[in-house]
């Protein structure tokens, strides 16, 4: 084995053996800029409101303000020339070993939070697109293989100031329940995870974690996407963006489900 092929094996065996594992540097200093450039013009468009609702608020066709921050959704659709630079690689290497050759981009997405969140509490995303309707029900199914992950590149530098993320290790097989209060920012057992901005953090789906509240002025803003198993049951919702999309060149065409 390469060097490199060593990395990508470490980062698979990380996601199955403990349920989560950060890319460092998965993207460019120019990705990053170009990205924080085009989200932040998008939240100025919308008169830069306090980027964080309890109980949320839709402010157009893509974007709501939500617990989680200011929401895009369908992101390809609002910044089509993201398309070329939003998968690395390396990280969709890394997804593929885990889910299977055949694994398949279900959703693209992007937040900007600042100070203003509080404590982002421990969850999970099982059913990926479909996740609200999965804690609604309160359902924690088991899982013998890695069906979805979810995949999330940090725009800016994250660490105990920056809004620490935490996350709680998990294999493959073990329960899905929450081992504890969700509410209790500090699990026993949990890692802290501090890294550059262009960095990917990786979850597998049923993987547990939270993020501190940003202790420094400035927004704080991440694009996120579920990759989904074949094997996958199907989802009731659609990115209906990612549908009939046309750029991104061959390894984003290689993710959708229509090409293949
Ligand atoms: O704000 C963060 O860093 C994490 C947010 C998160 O986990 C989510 O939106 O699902
Ligand atoms: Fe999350």
């Amino acid at each position: 084995m390469t060097e490199h092929d060593d990395e990508l094996e470490a980062h698979a065996r990380a996601l199955r053996e403990r349920g989560f594992t950060v890319v460092e540097r998965s993207h460019s200093r120019e990705t990053v800029a170009k990205f924080r450039a085009g989200l932040e013009g998008l939240y100025q468009r919308y008169g830069a409101p306090p980027p964080f609702s309890a109980k949320g608020e839709q402010l157009g066709p893509d974007v709501q303000l939500a617990p989680t921050g200011f929401v895009v959704t369908r992101l390809l659709a609002l910044f089509p020339e993201f398309a070329d630079e939003l998968l690395s690689p390396r990280v969709v290497e890394v997804v593929r070993r885990v889910l299977g050759r055949d694994m398949h981009l279900e959703l693209t997405g992007a937040v900007i939070c600042d100070a203003q969140r509080p404590f982002f509490s421990w969850h999970n995303h099982i059913g990926g697109i479909d996740v609200e309707d999965y804690r609604a029900r309160s359902s924690w199914p088991r899982f013998c293989e890695s069906q979805r992950v979810i995949v999330v590149l940090y725009l800016h530098d994250i660490d105990a100031r920056g809004g620490e993320l935490r996350a709680y290790p998990r294999a493959i097989g073990d329960p899905s329940e929450p081992p504890y209060d969700q509410m209790n920012p500090d699990w026993e057992g949990h890692a802290k995870l501090h890294f550059p901005a262009g960095s990917t953090v990786i979850f597998e789906q049923c993987t547990w974690h939270a993020a501190m509240a940003r202790e420094s002025p400035g927004l704080r803003m991440f694009v996120g996407a579920y990759m989904t198993s074949a094997r996958a049951a199907a989802t009731d919702a659609v990115d209906d963006s990612l549908v009939g999309f046309e750029g991104g060149g061959g390894l984003l065409q290689s993710l959708l489900l229509r090409n293949r």
